[in-house]
């Protein structure tokens, strides 16, 4: 059957690449960040600063030794509200491996803060960005499955739509913006985060665009400064139906159900 294809290198180009089946199997994603979080690039306003290097530090070890249900569980209300979780990620992970964590609810996150020097924007996520800007829409239900959805359309799924996908979640989940009886508003983690990109996306600079997987899903975007383009939804609703029709084009021989009872994905054979 095709569970004999599924793969951890993609040798054979007809192979499903692996993904995870089980909660336990994130712990897996911890040996395979792409860059350590402790590792900073020379322009980054941290990196003259010994005391703030040594945190990035003592953070990054903690997270890249955290394992499933070693460690309390925190943030109860989330827990509560969608039974979403937050992970600790030493570092920055694949899309693949990001997009997978949500199909069982749970979010990776870091844990240092953004350099003092620099409150308004930072290019990289930080706590204010997952405490102020993820962690209250992953509370709200229809966000929530909004959110799982992108992820399990992304089990399996080949290359080049893990791009889309990730593209369609740095529009959304990332710099969504949507309209409430008829106010434009944003609800994206990266402008909640951001004071200063928050003030700039209600103003009639950028482009907002109507939310569109399939035209959304090609868009360039830059990820160090402010976005020239937003896509607007009607509602989460509305976009978790455009989210679950756009999955729905993804090439796999097979379709998945999340079991929340068993905390595993579920693999149905037919599509
Ligand atoms: N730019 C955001 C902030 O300053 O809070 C952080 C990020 C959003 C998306 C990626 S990094
Ligand atoms: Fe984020």
């Amino acid at each position: 059957s095709y569970l004999q294809v599924i793969s951890r290198n993609h040798e054979n180009k007809d192979s499903v690449p692996w993904f995870p089946r089980k909660m336990a199997d994130l712990d897996r994603f911890a040996n395979q960040i792409l860059s350590y979080g402790s590792e900073l690039d020379a322009d980054h306003p941290g990196f003259t600063d010994p005391v703030y290097r040594a945190r990035r530090k003592y953070f990054a070890d903690i997270a890249y030794n955290y394992k499933h249900l070693v460690y309390l569980r925190i943030v109860h209300p989330l827990t509560d509200c969608t039974g979403f979780t937050l992970r600790p990620v030493a570092g920055l992970l694949s899309s693949r491996d990001f997009l997978a964590g949500l199909a069982f609810r749970v979010f990776h996150s870091t844990q240092y803060i953004r350099h003092s020097s620099k409150p308004l924007y930072t290019p990289e996520p930080d706590i204010c960005h997952e405490l102020l800007g993820h962690a209250p829409l992953f509370a709200d239900p229809a966000f929530a499955q909004f959110s799982q959805e992108i992820g399990l359309a992304s089990l399996g799924a080949p290359d080049e739509f893990i791009e889309k996908l990730a593209t369609c979640y740095w529009f959304t989940v990332e710099f969504g913006m949507c309209r409430q009886n008829g106010e434009l508003k944003a609800y994206g983690a990266g402008l909640l985060s951001s004071f200063g990109e928050l003030e700039y996306c209600l103003s009639d600079k950028p482009e907002k665009r109507p939310f569109d997987p399939s035209k959304t899903c090609i868009q360039k975007y830059p990820i160090t400064e402010y976005q020239p383009v937003y896509y607007v939804s009607e509602s989460f609703e509305d976009a978790k139906q455009k989210m679950i029709q756009f999955a729905s084009t993804i090439p796999r021989p097979f379709s998945v159900r999340y079991n929340p009872y068993t905390q595993t994905v579920e693999i149905l054979d037919s599509k």
